[in-house]
């Protein structure tokens, strides 16, 4: 794939015309396509586009504004499978995995073009009779997204759909990693014939110039806590301009003494290994009651040596590659700390290099069983791959404590029949995503998405990011023949 940036309503080279390559994980030599590696040139264009647009584009009825979106959704449901199928091939992710990942992003588009005819606002009573009050809404500008390779297409659209929907226009910043499902996004905008500048798209290199672009109001990104943080202290330094991060977690299962151990060990392996752990909702620390401990380790063990590891377009593979070569440093780097932190291995997990391995990033899962401790790395840090730590504790007090050890809250899963005990995880567990009986991934798009403490903003994507994309302004009328106002401050002259 030959890809461009599309600014303005049409595919263009990069301003420097250097490009960069995405390649497979699963076939390093393979290059699925090159891209413009783009400066804060490209970004001063695209905002120029996005902020001509904006003007027309939120006088466009908000149902109109939907339709496109409609369209748009037509169009990439004819091609989910050879979408899935690129996708497998660029983010390594299981082609069962892919295909989740395009249905996703059809769902968001098709809750938010469902929103169109519905109610948007508040009627809001006054103590005055005759005064009518309103919360409406109204577009906040040009929104920045700049989005993570995990989820290629189902992130993207999650912040572009509701942003649009909205009477916003978009600039979107995919991952260099997975470039080519980047680029599908901008061909379905174009083909579903989007006006010139309302969605854009850029590739490589810009995140920061955008982020200081002071005519961008919203940032919205999904990425780790180290990115975010520093795009959440660049936008304090401007007068106007907010930016919504969700940022990885260091999420828990917690299976309690009465587990069914069939989930448990079921919803520990999919959140542990699905998309090979590196998903912002995988589970990377099982805590698990010591009256169950022996069994869920056996068993949990046991399903985790039948993973299979491979081809991501092969039907039954559970794991594909990691994503690059820099995070198999990383997940070695953390595999070897957590021996050096004193945990037991129970599984020996690690880089694959032998046949059919050797031309990808493929990684076998790593598990160990450790005591809880907060001055742990391994135990405290988001590692993003196959790497998961079994954490003991006595009691419900103490698996609440362990939980909210950390400086994550993202997704949070309770295993146990009793609902005393799941309501007391709901109350004093740390998350944005609770789960009972079930695992902490595969979230629905018409739910807020967002985490606490490091993993997030408190402005969760998903059904809820148009209050981040919008602001909720009070309109009051008065139907009286004189001023009446509130609080007794009537006064005639
Ligand atoms: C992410 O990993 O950034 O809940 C998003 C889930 C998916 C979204 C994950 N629906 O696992």
């Amino acid at each position: 794939m030959e890809g461009k940036n599309y600014i303005n309503g049409t595919f263009v080279d990069g301003v420097s015309g250097e490009r960069f390559e995405s390649r497979n994980p699963a076939r390093f030599d393979e290059v699925l396509g090159t891209f413009p590696l783009s400066s804060e040139k490209d970004v001063r264009n695209a905002v120029h586009a996005a902020q001509t647009a904006y003007d027309s584009w939120r006088h466009v009825s908000r149902i109109k504004r939907g339709e496109y979106l409609d369209t748009f959704t037509q169009l990439i449901k004819k091609d989910r499978e050879e979408l899935a199928r690129l996708m497998a091939r660029e983010c390594g992710k299981g082609i069962v995995e892919s295909r989740a990942d395009v249905t996703e992003g059809i769902h968001m588009a098709q809750y938010v073009f469902g929103t169109v005819r519905m109610p948007h606002g508040d009627i809001v009573d006054s103590e005055i009779p005759e005064k009518d009050s309103f919360m409406r809404r109204k577009p906040k500008g040009i929104v920045a997204a700049i989005t993570a390779w995990n989820f290629p297409f189902a992130v993207p659209l999650w912040l572009v759909c509701p942003s649009v929907v909205e009477g916003n226009t978009v600039i979107l910043k995919p991952s260099r990693e997975t470039a080519c499902i980047g680029n599908t996004i901008a061909e379905y905008a174009h083909k579903a014939g989007f006006p010139p500048g309302v969605v854009n798209v850029i590739h490589g290199g810009c995140g920061d110039a955008l982020v200081r672009h002071p005519d961008i109001p919203v940032v919205l990104f999904v990425g780790s806590n180290a990115v975010g943080s520093e795009i959440k202290k660049t936008v304090a330094g401007f007068d106007n301009k907010m930016a919504a991060c969700e940022m990885g977690g260091k999420n828990a299962i917690i299976v309690l003494d009465d587990a069914n151990l069939d989930i448990a060990v079921n919803a520990a392996v999919v959140s542990a290994f699905k998309t090979s752990g590196q998903r912002c909702t995988s589970a990377s620390r099982l805590i698990v009651h010591e009256r169950v401990l022996s069994e869920f380790e056996r068993r949990f063990i046991e399903v985790t040596k039948r993973i299979k590891i491979g081809d991501p377009l092969d039907e039954d593979v559970f794991m594909g590659p990691v994503i690059n070569e820099a995070a198999t440093e990383k997940i070695t780097m953390y595999n070897t700390l957590a021996r050096k932190e004193g945990a037991e291995a129970l599984l020996e997990g690690g880089r694959l290099t032998q046949d059919p391995y050797t031309k990808g990033y493929f990684m076998s899962p790593f598990v160990y069983r450790m005591h809880h401790s907060l001055s742990s790395r391994v135990l405290q840090e988001e590692v993003f791959g196959p790497h998961v730590a079994i954490i003991p504790v006595k009691d419900i007090d103490e698996a609440v404590e362990v939980h909210n050890g950390t400086g994550y809250g993202l997704t949070c899963a309770v295993i146990t029949e009793d609902y005393r005990k799941a309501r007391r995880i709901r109350e004093d567990c740390e998350y944005g995503l609770g789960y009972v009986n079930l695992p902490s991934i595969g979230a629905e798009v018409h739910l807020p998405f967002g985490g606490v403490k490091k993993s997030g903003t408190g402005l969760p994507s998903g059904s809820t990011l148009i209050d981040v994309v919008t602001h909720r302004t009070a309109w009051t009328v008065n139907h009286a023949m004189e001023i009446k106002m509130a609080q007794g401050l009537t006064i005639k002259f």
